[in-house]
């Protein structure tokens, strides 16, 4: 039997979810694996959080926390996230567990053995101020082609074309803002160049989706280059090689992301019971493997994950899809955690339930384009189209059986039919038919489309007739009318399963008792049933609308988030001048330092003894992510003397000292000439 290995792109938990991310990889992976499902077919979904990676380390020195605390903070938010969304993965697991370590290692080391990874001396840029090399996202500068001031390490937004970092002109860190260096350290590549034909080879036999696939080809025209892919880092996955050169470098984020995919496969199978059955998947020629991503992920997925598939000893499977989605903006703007626009799934949900969210996304899926979401189409979609096209027809009908049928659907009268009855007849056979085939096409915004229409001929159909006046004259054809409005539901409900799985599995056991909506082996499904004389239940309203009142509360809480967002970056003007007498309250001094150590359980604060004058005071400031104790000693700095003391740690702090912040980077104002401690800065 055909297998199928459906993944969603692991999450970086590096922060929460948005329905960004949900409309990319998530939700349509999660209505295809139900689809399946219901086609009976042997399918499993797997993913994971991504917890290695600069971002993450980076992340915890700004919280103050280890970069563990980070992953174990998100990855357990992130997947309650997907649970309330309904996104039904057979493992949620993570990056960090020893299986995943394991199974990295030894992709490696078998690309090693094959021949396929080379080392050489990187020339790198090293931030001196920080003692780190910096990778490409946290470095920009002058753009060699267009002159573009700010370029980015990877890439130029302005004319577009790939950059190495060392290429730019004034790199500088885009943390610090400090101007970096060239350095060499020995890092391990893999050598794509070595595998271009391997893996033209195969993608050529491939039907992908137009974006995959011009994307690829066109780095194929330029010859695939080695990638590094090991890093200067405390934060991941160990080089597996005992090289002395290797110690202190992990691998590179994405060289170990996507074996997650994998190495969650074999955890699956180990908790399942049968710790061999990831093979049955990853070993057979017969599966399938979907990944779905994000089109930023494309490369990785098309290129760099084969080709280190590709280059095992062990032998696996090979991708056979890779639908990747465009982007959805927010009120017609690209999503930024930054701008304070992201709309969290968490926050989302304390509103309204899943599945509006689910069938708006799917609705609006950034399949081919990127789309958007906007308060008041959401309000529009889940009005217009989920209650009063589907909930309506479903109250409606239900209700009308339910009152004038003896709670039973009634038999069909066959010699009753007409021409308009066989056609309604007609269309929920052909619906069947066209929305399992744009199913199994990734095909979820017109999928959702021809379901609505069904609905919509349906309440048409219901309407048009009149059933609550025809009963009093012709009891019979109304049974038909009401007959074939429910298989119609019943199609409708079974159609919808994947896209809103809680309320179609409500509509569902409205109209049959006996069954579970996961039972229906769709693959067989030509028609509805005759369900004739099968009692009914009352329906209970579905749906609640969305009131006006409600989108206008979300959409001015996003406005007050993006203000409040931008009024933090931006400094107060005019009404915010003070006097000259307001300054002076504030006395500084110039102090020198005496004595500086790190504070015990803390990754920023560090406690000086400062001298000022004849005094000595103590002081704890949050200095350690630019400044190591050793380097402030002796520094004469900016001290604002007359603070009411604080409690920082249980450490008393008498007085702060003055710095200049810029992103992360912090640095004080110190005294070079000969002033001496004690002096008033005035
Ligand atoms: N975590 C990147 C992203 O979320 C990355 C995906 C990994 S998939 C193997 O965009
Ligand atoms: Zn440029």
């Amino acid at each position: 039997m055909e297998k199928i290995i459906v993944t969603s792109a692991l999450p970086y938990a590096n922060g929460p979810i948005h329905i960004g991310h949900i409309a990319g990889a998530y939700l349509p992976a999660d209505i295809y694996v139900r689809f399946q499902k219901l086609m009976k077919k042997d399918v499993i979904y797997i993913c994971g959080s991504d917890e290695h990676g600069v971002p993450i380390t980076i992340n915890a020195d700004k919280l103050g926390i280890t970069p563990k605390e980070v992953v174990d903070k998100y990855h357990k938010n992130i997947k309650e996230s997907f649970e309330k969304m309904n996104i039904g993965f057979d493992i949620f697991s993570r990056t960090t567990t020893e299986i995943h370590k394991k199974t990295s290692q030894k992709f490696f080391t078998e690309l090693f053995e094959n021949g396929y990874i080379t080392t050489d001396i990187e020339k790198q840029l090293y931030c001196e101020d920080n003692k780190k090399f910096l990778p490409d996202r946290y470095i920009e500068g002058t753009c060699p082609h267009c002159g573009n001031l700010n370029a980015r390490g990877d890439e130029c937004p302005k004319c577009g074309k790939w950059l190495e970092a060392v290429e730019l002109k004034n790199p500088r860190s885009n943390l610090c803002k400090s101007p970096l260096v060239i350095k060499e350290t020995k890092h391990w590549y893999l050598s794509l160049d070595k595998l271009q034909a391997k893996l033209e080879e195969w993608i050529n036999s491939k039907p992908w989706k137009e974006n995959v696939k011009n994307f690829v080809l066109g780095w194929f025209k330029e010859g695939l280059q080695k990638r590094p892919i090991t890093r200067d880092l405390n934060w991941g996955i160990p080089v597996p090689l005992s090289d002395e050169d290797a110690k202190g470098k992990v691998l590179y984020v994405w060289f170990d992301a996507p074996i997650g995919y994998l190495s969650n496969t074999i955890e699956w199978a180990e908790k399942s019971g049968n710790p061999e059955k990831w093979k049955d998947y990853w070993q057979n020629p017969e599966t399938r493997l979907v990944h779905f991503i994000g089109k930023d992920n494309i490369p990785f997925h098309a290129i760099v994950w084969p080709a280190m598939l590709l280059g095992q000893k062990t032998k696996y499977i090979l991708p056979s899809e890779i639908p990747a989605n465009e982007h959805l903006s927010v009120e017609g703007e690209k999503i930024s955690t930054s701008r304070g626009n992201a709309i969290w799934v968490d926050e989302f949900l304390e509103h309204f339930p899943s599945d509006y969210l689910r069938f708006y996304l799917a609705s609006k899926a950034p399949e081919n384009k990127d789309s958007d979401f906007s308060w008041k189409v959401f309000q529009e979609i889940i009005n217009n189209e989920l209650i009063n096209v589907t909930a309506n027809l479903f109250n409606r009908v239900l209700t009308f059986a339910y009152g004038n049928f003896d709670q039973k659907v009634p038999s069909l009268t066959e010699s009753k039919l007409q021409d308009e009855d066989r056609k309604i007849l007609a269309v929920i056979q052909k619906t069947l038919k066209e929305a399992k085939e744009l199913y199994s096409t990734y095909r979820v915004r017109d999928v959702s489309r021809v379901i609505l229409e069904l609905a919509r001929q349906g309440n048409q159909y219901f309407q048009e007739h009149e059933p609550w006046k025809l009963i009093k004259t012709d009891r019979e054809k109304v049974g038909n009318i009401i007959h074939i409005c429910i298989r119609l539901i019943e199609a409708v409900s079974i159609l919808y399963y994947p896209i809103i799985p809680e309320s179609a599995s409500l509509m569902f056991e409205a109209l049959d008792k006996k069954r579970k909506i996961q039972e229906i082996d769709l693959s067989s499904l030509v028609d509805i049933a005759d369900a004739s004389e099968r009692p009914i239940e009352k329906p209970a309203p579905l749906f609640k609308k969305v009131e006006d009142k409600e989108i206008e509360a979300r959409i001015k809480s996003l406005e007050e988030r993006m203000k409040s967002v931008s009024e933090a970056e931006t400094p107060k003007t005019e009404d915010s001048l003070i006097d000259i007498a307001d300054f002076k309250k504030c006395v500084l001094k110039i102090g020198k330092v005496l004595e500086a150590e790190k504070v015990p359980k803390s990754s920023k604060l560090i406690k000086m003894q400062v001298k000022i004058g004849a005094e000595i005071r103590q002081i704890v400031g949050g200095l350690a992510p630019s400044y190591t104790p050793e380097t402030l000693i002796g520094k004469k700095v900016a001290v604002v003397s007359n603070l009411k003391p604080a409690v920082l740690m249980g450490l008393k702090s008498e007085g702060m000292l003055l710095a200049a912040k810029m992103g992360d980077k912090l640095e004080l104002l110190t005294m070079n000439g000969d002033i001496e401690d004690g002096a008033t800065i005035s």
